[in-house]
């Protein structure tokens, strides 16, 4: 590796060798420091905003020297890297996670203190990173967590939107979206101006001879815009290690703006082209599972995908191997479809640029590629208009044509004359417009195909990806079921239960092997441990109640039962039961006298979660829910044994809030429709209990914790498609409770009645696609149970500890380790080694 600094000079580099703050004190003269240069400002002039801006920036000077470092030791070792293609990096807040995993908050703590700030508040300063929709985009962060601390050389790659998923606001009980714009101070970024990348679009293909006679197709013309890199540094739980994350910024390519149209006095035109480029990255698509083909977001994953691998290859080539090295060196994860053009971006390098032939290149790509698969939903599927790509990419689509022509030659050979089979897995859609399948070119270019628990590993195999499985063999396809980080969704989130939970397993050694929390289950019966233990869920219930009426003015008992349901809000996941649940239970309470009402379980029901913009029945769903609320929350004869709020603006560092405060949540998807979940690891993880259906990662989290401590009800995944198939023959007959509580919505108890018709009708007029009906009168039975149960507090308290002992399974680093060893082949690196290269001791 060349150095910039010639040998003589180094010396003095050597001597200047800067170093983080170690101490409060140096803290402390850090933040001055920051304060009174970097922000030009003095113990006049700073409030808390300040104060955090300074802290960060303190934290990320000694972040991005281990950062330096930990690059450094990946080059040197020139070992296998990862690299973790992801459209979404749900981030959440910096600051509490960078002190924690550096092990230095208590430092920064009594610092901060002594300069006259306390530390919550500090940390309440900072804007969400809110890269990413929902349980996608926070896996994602949750892997570089887990990547950084296990050591692994790895690198994730995103967009930098200028826009993140937007704020939500209730109105009058609807949402109104707000733009999230995060990035007037974000201090966890480093603009690397000097690395940037040249990306195409549009223009033609033309075929010219080389010098060897061999015809190669080039692609001129069209538009250039320039992706510009900004590093994020993920630091690694008490490692060193600290990963980097690569997020491209658009921009104009010819510069600032026309000077030719500026000079001629077109001032507007003359920015347009900037304009334009910088849309590229501009805004993070919300997700409504359902592909609706938008031109400009094929253009941003062309244009992240390009930009990732010209990176990645240009990292690859300075190690001077063999092109048939790379898949030595490097792993592509694609995390769902949408990084899937980078299969067809690395066969044309490969072919066009590097002159490879297509087979040699061809089994460098299968080898390097590796594709996750999120969801079963047919609707959900990515799809690309032919004509559209042939519009914009055009030398891909040509790639394209040949990959399925090739794949499809393959299928013939194997399967002679089954001409119906060509036509199914084609990657090329026959229809009105033709259509390219993204994920059927993710298989076909990958060398291994996951799903996110077994349930949805499963049933990909037998449904969507059934004829994939005949063709490659089932081996290509593989489980690794989901995990979360526990430094973020235990330690951070819940202190005093880590606290606890580290007083008896004698250290912190379970936030890096999550499997020693079995050691809790041997302290069940000890008094002590068990009074804290409910202690510290009250009081999270508590801190959660305070925020429940500062946000929505509703007052709740923390002594209630708290009853949790956030996640985005979509028809599968079903808060449309929720809440026709909760109608029920309103109803049932009115009947009652007060004599019987006395007897009632207490309970709460927190919402949250955004719909996509353009998603109605969603947001009628939300729109519902508050109408319920503001009924059911002003009713005197109801008082405190049903309340039922809607948290605006459902985010990461608001999930840090809730998720420890539950005493049930619900993971209630029609079964089958769910991949996996990972907040149901999160809420058990926090000592609460779930109520869901035999649906995703609920299945294998009941094998983990015992089927005693879950709630379990409703239809079987594999019974699924025939209740769908009765409801469209004869009469769908309706749960009669189910059909009181429509009765209710329609006499205008809740609000106009118009508003909420489309959510009736879905389930007693269209086929109830999502089995609301059929899982109503289990689901209300099983709430029963809960109620019951949670009058038992010493049993629940029981079922609680055991089910947080049984939860090592679920950790990111279990998952990621399966990754690196079942599909990527890498190892972690040495942090500490003789000659500093990583490799050995
Ligand atoms: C280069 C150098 C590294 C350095 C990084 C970050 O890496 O030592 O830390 O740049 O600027 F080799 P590549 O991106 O070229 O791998
Ligand atoms: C999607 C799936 C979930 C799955 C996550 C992560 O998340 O079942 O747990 O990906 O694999 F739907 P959502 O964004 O839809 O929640």
């Amino acid at each position: 590796v060349e150095a910039s600094i010639p040998e003589p000079q180094r010396e003095a580099w050597t001597k200047h060798q800067v170093s983080g703050f170690k101490d409060k004190d140096e803290f402390e003269s850090e933040v001055v420091r920051h304060v009174e240069t970097t922000l030009a400002r003095s113990m006049f002039n700073c409030d808390e905003s300040a104060a955090y801006s300074a802290a960060s920036l303190a934290f990320r000077d000694r972040l991005i020297l281990e950062w330096n470092r930990t690059q450094q030791r990946q080059t040197f070792a020139d070992s296998k890297r990862v690299y973790y293609l992801s459209l979404e990096f749900l981030m959440g807040r910096a600051l509490d996670n960078a002190m924690l995993n550096i092990g230095l908050k208590d430092v920064a703590k009594s610092g901060l203190s002594e300069l006259g700030f306390r530390i919550e508040d500090i940390i309440e300063q900072e804007h969400d990173a809110a890269l990413g929709n929902g349980g996608l985009g926070r896996l994602a962060a949750c892997f570089l967590d887990s990547l950084a601390s296990l050591n692994y050389p790895a690198w994730g790659y995103g967009l930098r939107y200028r826009y993140g998923i937007f704020k939500q606001e209730i109105i009058d009980g609807y949402q109104v979206e707000v733009p999230d714009y995060w990035l007037d101070f974000n201090p966890w970024e480093f603009p690397r101006h000097d690395v940037t990348v040249d990306i195409q679009f549009y223009g033609y293909v033309h075929k010219v001879q080389d010098e060897s006679g061999r015809f190669v197709s080039r692609w001129e013309g069209g538009e250039t815009v320039k992706a510009v890199a900004y590093d994020v540094p993920i630091p690694g739980y008490d490692t060193p290690s600290t990963n980097n994350l690569r997020l491209w910024s658009s921009k104009a390519a010819s510069g600032e703006f026309d000077f030719q149209k500026f000079n001629n006095g077109e001032y507007e035109s003359s920015v347009a082209d900037q304009q334009r480029a910088e849309t590229i990255s501009a805004v993070l698509y919300p997700n409504d599972n359902l592909e609706r083909g938008k031109e400009l977001r094929l253009k941003q994953q062309y244009f992240w995908v390009a930009a990732s691998l010209y990176d990645i290859v240009r990292r690859f080539k300075k190690s001077k191997r063999a092109w048939r090295e790379f898949p030595d060196q490097v792993a592509i994860q694609l995390n769902d479809t949408h990084p899937t053009l980078a299969i067809v971006e690395l066969q044309r390098i490969l072919v066009d640029l590097e002159g490879l032939e297509w087979d040699e290149a061809w089994n460098i790509v299968t080898a390097t590629f590796g594709y996750t698969n999120h969801t079963v939903l047919p609707e959900a599927l990515e799809k690309w208009p032919v004509g559209l790509f042939q519009h914009l990419l055009p030398r891909h689509l040509q790639i394209i044509y040949d990959i399925n022509l090739f794949f499809l030659q393959s299928v013939e050979r194997k399967f002679p004359g089954d001409r119906d089979l060509l036509r199914r897995v084609s990657i090329i859609e026959e229809s009105q417009p033709k259509m390219v399948r993204m994920a059927f070119l993710a298989i076909v270019g990958s060398h291994k195909v996951n799903g996110v628990a077994e349930l949805h590993s499963d049933l990909i195999k037998t449904t969507i990806f059934k004829d994939f499985v005949n063709i490659f063999g089932v081996d290509k396809f593989t489980n690794v079921t989901n995990g979360i980080t526990p430094r973020r969704w235990l330690h951070q989130a819940n202190p005093r239960l880590s606290a606890l939970i580290k007083s008896k397993v004698g250290s912190l050694d379970f936030l890096k092997d999550l499997t020693l929390l079995n050691k809790i289950e041997l302290s069940i019966n000890d008094k002590e441990f068990r009074r804290e233990w409910a202690d510290i869920k009250y009081s999270n219930k508590v801190r959660l109640a305070k925020h429940i009426k500062e946000s929505t003015g509703v007052s709740v008992d923390p002594s209630a039962l708290f009853d949790v349901q956030v996640k985005r809000i979509h028809e599968y996941k079903r808060q449309q039961l929720n809440i026709f649940g909760v109608i029920h239970r309103y109803l049932t309470l009115k009947a009652q006298s007060p004599e019987e009402r006395k007897k009632a379980q207490p309970r709460v029901t927190i919402f949250g979660g955004k719909a996509a913009p353009g998603y109605w029945m969603a947001k009628q769903i939300i729109h519902l829910i508050n109408t319920v609320g503001n009924v059911v929350n002003n009713d005197k004869d109801i008082g405190d044994l049903l309340k039922v709020v809607f948290l605006e603006d459902y985010n990461v560092s608001k999930a840090e809030i809730i998720t420890p405060a539950s005493d049930i949540s619900e993971h209630i998807s029609t079964a089958g429709t769910e991949a996996s979940g990972t907040s149901n690891m999160k809420f058990v993880l926090n000592g609460g209990l779930i109520i869901g259906t035999c649906d995703g990662a609920n299945i294998e989290i009941t094998r983990e914790i015992g089927e005693n401590n879950i709630f379990l009800f409703g239809n079987l995944a594999e019974d699924v498609e025939d209740l769908r198939h009765s409801h469209t023959y004869g009469n769908h007959q309706i749960d009669p409770d189910l059909a009181k509580v429509f009765e209710e919505i329609e006499k205008g108890t809740f609000g106009n009645p118009h508003d909420f018709a489309s959510l009736i009708s879905a389930v007693r007029d269209h086929g109830d696609y999502y089995l609301v009906s059929d899982d109503f009168r289990s689901y209300i039975e099983t709430h029963a149970l809960v109620d019951e149960a949670y009058k038992n507090q010493e049993e629940w308290i029981t079922k609680s500890i055991t089910s947080v002992a049984r939860m090592g399974f679920f950790s990111s680093d279990r998952c990621i380790n399966e990754y690196a060893e079942g599909i990527w082949n890498i190892e972690p690196l040495k942090t500490q080694t003789k000659d500093g290269t990583g490799k050995d001791e």
